[in-house]
């Protein structure tokens, strides 16, 4: 019996990176398959949406949540908020996505947020922080689907050297930490590398303590 129940599948170890933990090809493809059927079901209830940067723009990534919070922003800006855009309350975490964060994330509270981000071919992510959330002692558990994306992880300030690595479908990331607070993002992401998904494209669930 491995660290995630399933007796029947060697977990990779992780490789440190900056203070990330990257478990390369943690997930088999069919668990990969069965998280993208229940995503299916997360995103009937709570579709995705483009979120407005405070500068007014659209951002190219498309987002929903599940979890007691969503993650959302406007030209008010970047927050938590309890309701989907539509008014509905947000879809639970599915059981399987909240199985990973137990066997990989070392800590006790369970996530309240599972953001669920859609990367178009085309897509990109600056480099940001992610600081909206209450308690930096908890990680943040990254989960890839889908195509290629390349992660380029900084330091805690803006600036400095960095350094990118390929995240591939099945990988899992958790940044605790020192990492916690480093700047990241998303420089693109590489088409038709992954058959997971009919219509291509890269899915990136974060799994988060808000409170
Ligand atoms: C490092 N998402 O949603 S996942 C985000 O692939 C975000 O969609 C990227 O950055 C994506 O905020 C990167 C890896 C990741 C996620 C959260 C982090 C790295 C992080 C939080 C703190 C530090
Ligand atoms: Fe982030």
């Amino acid at each position: 019996m491995n660290e995630s129940g399933d007796n029947s599948v060697i977990r990779p170890a992780p490789v440190e990176i900056r203070g990330f933990r990257h478990y390369a090809a943690w997930l088999t493809r069919d668990e990969q398959a069965a998280l993208l059927a229940d995503l299916r079901g997360v995103l009937a209830a709570a579709p995705l949406f483009s979120p407005i940067t405070p500068s007014g723009k659209p951002m190219s990534v498309r987002m929903t949540s599940a979890g007691r919070f969503g993650w959302y922003s406007d030209r008010r800006g970047y927050r938590y908020v309890e309701q989907h855009p539509s008014g509905v309350d947000w879809p639970p975490i599915p059981d399987r996505i909240l199985g990973i964060w137990t066997a990989v994330s070392g800590v006790v509270r369970a996530p309240e947020c599972c953001l669920i981000n859609y990367y178009p071919p085309d897509a990109k992510m600056g480099m940001h922080q992610d600081r909206d959330e209450a308690d930096f002692t908890q990680p943040v558990v990254s989960i890839s689907l889908g195509d290629d994306g390349l992660f380029r992880i900084g330091n805690e300030t803006r600036g400095g050297s960095t350094q990118s690595l390929w995240l591939r479908s099945g990988d899992v990331m958790v940044m605790g930490g020192a990492a916690r607070l480093r700047y990241h993002g998303i420089d693109r992401i590489a088409p038709d590398t992954c058959a997971l998904m009919p219509k291509g494209g890269r899915i990136n669930l974060t799994l988060r303590v808000v409170t």
